[in-house]
């Protein structure tokens, strides 16, 4: 069995959770917060037979948008006074999604 957490933007989160349970895909959404942006972001926690990994990236692929934000940052760069006050341009996703092994599971 796999475990993926599956960083998505909020836009993207309910048609994406819709999908997956579409096709018998468990999930569970906790609602996180990006480090850099310090905005809000969703994390799915999703566990799958490893047969059916390929197919669960290719959904999470489908509905995980890229999106381009114009953002004054709020870490991440160098401390000056002129530069922290500059609004930047960022990408952000489609998705970033972690795969872990699972090595035992319990529902009780
Ligand atoms: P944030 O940390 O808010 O980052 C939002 C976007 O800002 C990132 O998009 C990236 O394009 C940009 N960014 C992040 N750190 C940067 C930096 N030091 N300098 C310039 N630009 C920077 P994504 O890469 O698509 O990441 C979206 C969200 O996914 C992140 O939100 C964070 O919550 C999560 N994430 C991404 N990589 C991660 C990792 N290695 N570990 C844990 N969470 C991660």
């Amino acid at each position: 069995m796999k475990l993926l957490f599956a960083i998505v933007q909020n836009d993207d989160q309910k048609s994406l959770t819709y999908a997956l349970i579409e096709k018998n895909i468990s999930v569970t959404r906790i609602a996180s917060t990006g480090g850099f942006l310090r905005g809000g972001n969703s994390t799915l926690m999703i566990g799958v037979d490893a047969d059916r990994l390929e197919e669960t990236l290719s959904i999470i692929k489908e509905y995980s948008r890229r999106r381009t934000v114009v953002t004054v940052p709020v870490s991440g760069i160098p401390h000056n006074i002129d530069s922290a006050a500059m609004p930047m341009s960022v990408t952000v996703g489609g998705a970033t999604v972690f795969v872990l092994d699972v090595a035992e599971t319990y529902k009780f």
